[in-house]
C-alpha cells in the first residue's frame, strides 16, 4: 500500500512529506493506522546527527496512537480495530530481560530496531524502490506503520487519539521515572532540571506521589507558570543564580532526596547528583545526550551515599503499564491536555521542531 509520510532524508536536514510505499505485516507484526503523533525532542536529537543509532534515510516519531488496520501471521493478542499505542520499549514477557523483573529493557526485537529494520532485518518502507529506515521501531510519522506486535499496547477505544498519543513516550516518560524508576516517597524533596515535555510529567508525577517541595530547573522564564499549574514549589533560573546546586541544598536543608535530569545535559546531570542529600540522595538521567558525551563527578559524591540511575520510558514497561497511564488519563487523574501547546498538520511538521527549539511548545502533536 501507499502511505503519506515525514521522511528525514539526512541528518540536519528538514522532513519532506512524501508518499511511501509500505509492505504489509509479516509473522509476528501488525499494520497500524496512526491518527495522531507528539514530537519528541528525541526525534529532534536523531535529526540533528547527534544520535549514534540515527540512520538515514528514515521516518522518525515514537510518541504516536492509532488503530490496528491489518495482522500478520503468528498475531494472536491484537485484531482489527483495536486502538493501540506503538511501544519503542517492547515487551515480550519471555527474554531473560523482561523474566528478570528487574528492568523494562525488553531485547526481543532491540537489536534491529537500532538499526532501523524489522525483527527480520528489513525494511517495510521504501520509495521507488530504495528501503526506507524504520525509527524505534515505531515510525509515527507515516500514516500507516508497522510494528512487532510485542511492541504494541492495546488501550481503550474511547481514549482520544491526540491526547494519549503523549502516553507513547513524554508522559509515562516523566510519570514512570518518578514511580517505577526512583520511587519516589510521600514527603521526599524533588528537584527537576529541565520543564520540557518530559520535565512537566515528572512535576506531575512527583506531585502525585505527595513529595514536598518540588523545585524546578529552566532557563526558560516561561515555563514558571505551567510548571507551577503542575505542582512546582520552587523555580530557579540557572542565569539568575550564582550557583544552582548551593540553592537547591539551601531551599532543602541538605539536599534534594530524588532529582531528575530531564534536558541531556552532561554539566547538568552533574549538578542534578550533586545538588542531591548526602547519604541517600537518588540522581535519575533521563535526558540523551550526544555521541560522545560523558558524565562526570568526584567520586566522592558517591562514596557519600548518592545514587546515579538512568530511566528509559520511565521505567514503564509498555504492554502493562501503557493501557494503565491510559486509564488515569481518562479517569482525571493527570493532566494531558494542558502539556499539548500546539497541534499540526503533518505538512506542518518541520514548524514542530522549531516550536520546540525556540521553547514555544511544550508538545507539538500532529493529527493525520
Ligand atoms: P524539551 O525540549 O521539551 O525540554 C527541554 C527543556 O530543558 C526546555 O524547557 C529547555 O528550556 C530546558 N533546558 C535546556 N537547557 C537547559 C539548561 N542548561 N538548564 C536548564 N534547563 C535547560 O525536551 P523533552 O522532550 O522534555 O526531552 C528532554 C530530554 O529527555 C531530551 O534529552 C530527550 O531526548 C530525553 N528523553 C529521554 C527519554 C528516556 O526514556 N530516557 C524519553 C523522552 C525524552
Ligand atoms: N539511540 C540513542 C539512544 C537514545 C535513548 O537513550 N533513548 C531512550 C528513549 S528516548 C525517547 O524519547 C531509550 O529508551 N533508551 C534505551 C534504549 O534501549 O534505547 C543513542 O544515544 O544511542
Ligand atoms: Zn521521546
Amino acid at each position: 500500500m501507499k502511505t503519506k509520510a515525514a521522511v528525514a532524508w539526512k541528518a540536519g536536514q528538514p522532513l519532506t512529506i512524501e508518499t511511501v510505499d509500505l509492505e504489509g505485516p509479516k509473522f509476528g507484526e501488525v499494520l497500524v493506522e496512526i491518527k495522531a503523533t507528539g514530537i519528541c525532542h528525541t526525534d529532534y536529537y536523531t535529526l540533528s546527527g547527534a544520535d549514534p543509532e540515527g540512520l538515514f534515510p528514515a521516518i522518525l516519531g515514537h510518541e504516536g496512537a492509532g488503530v490496528v488496520v491489518d495482522v500478520g501471521p503468528g498475531v494472536t493478542g491484537l485484531k482489527k480495530g483495536d486502538h493501540v499505542i506503538p511501544l519503542y520499549t517492547a515487551e515480550c514477557r519471555q527474554c531473560k530481560f523482561c523474566l528478570s523483573r528487574k528492568t523494562n529493557l525488553c531485547q526481543a526485537v532491540r537489536a534491529t530496531q537500532g538499526k532501523g529494520l524489522m525483527p527480520d532485518s528489513s525494511s517495510r518502507f521504501s520509495i521507488d524502490g530504495q528501503p526506507i529506515l524504520h525509527y524505534m521501531g515505531t515510525s509515527t510519522f507515516s500514516n500507516y506503520t508497522v510494528v512487532p506486535e510485542i511492541a504494541l499496547a492495546k488501550i481503550r477505544s474511547d481514549a482520544p487519539f491526540d491526547k494519549v498519543c503523549y502516553i507513547g513516550c513524554g508522559v509515562t516518560t516523566g510519570l514512570g521515572a518518578v514511580l517505577f524508576t526512583a520511587k519516589v516517597e510521600a514527603g521526599a524533596n524533588v528537584a527537576v532540571f529541565g520543564l520540557g515535555g518530559i520535565g512537566l510529567n515528572v512535576i506531575q508525577g512527583a506531585k502525585m506521589v505527595g513529595a514536598d517541595k518540588i523545585i524546578g530547573v529552566d532557563i526558560n522564564p516561561e515555563r514558571q507558570e505551567m510548571a507551577r499549574k503542575f505542582g512546582m514549589t520552587h523555580f530557579i533560573n540557572p542565569k539568575e543564580v550564582d550557583n544552582v546546586v548551593d540553592a537547591i541544598v539551601q531551599i532543602t536543608d541538605g539536599g534534594a532526596d530524588y532529582s531528575f535530569e530531564c534536558i541531556g545535559n552532561t554539566q547538568v546531570m552533574r549538578q542534578a547528583l550533586e545538588c542531591t542529600h548526602k547519604g541517600w540522595g537518588q540522581s535519575i538521567i533521563i535526558g540523551v545526550a550526544e555521541a560522545g558525551a560523558e558524565i562526570s563527578t568526584r567520586p566522592f559524591q558517591l562514596v557519600t551515599g548518592r545514587e546515579w540511575k538512568g530511566s528509559a520510558f520511565g521505567g514503564a514497561r509498555g504492554r502493562t503499564d501503557v493501557p494503565k497511564i491510559v486509564d488515569w488519563y481518562m479517569e482525571g487523574k493527570i493532566n494531558i491536555d494542558d502539556l499539548i501547546t500546539h497541534h499540526l498538520k503533518l505538512e506542518d511538521i518541520n514548524k514542530g521542531f522549531d516550536l520546540m527549539k525556540s521553547g514555544e511548545s511544550i508538545r507539538s502533536v500532529v493529527v493525520y
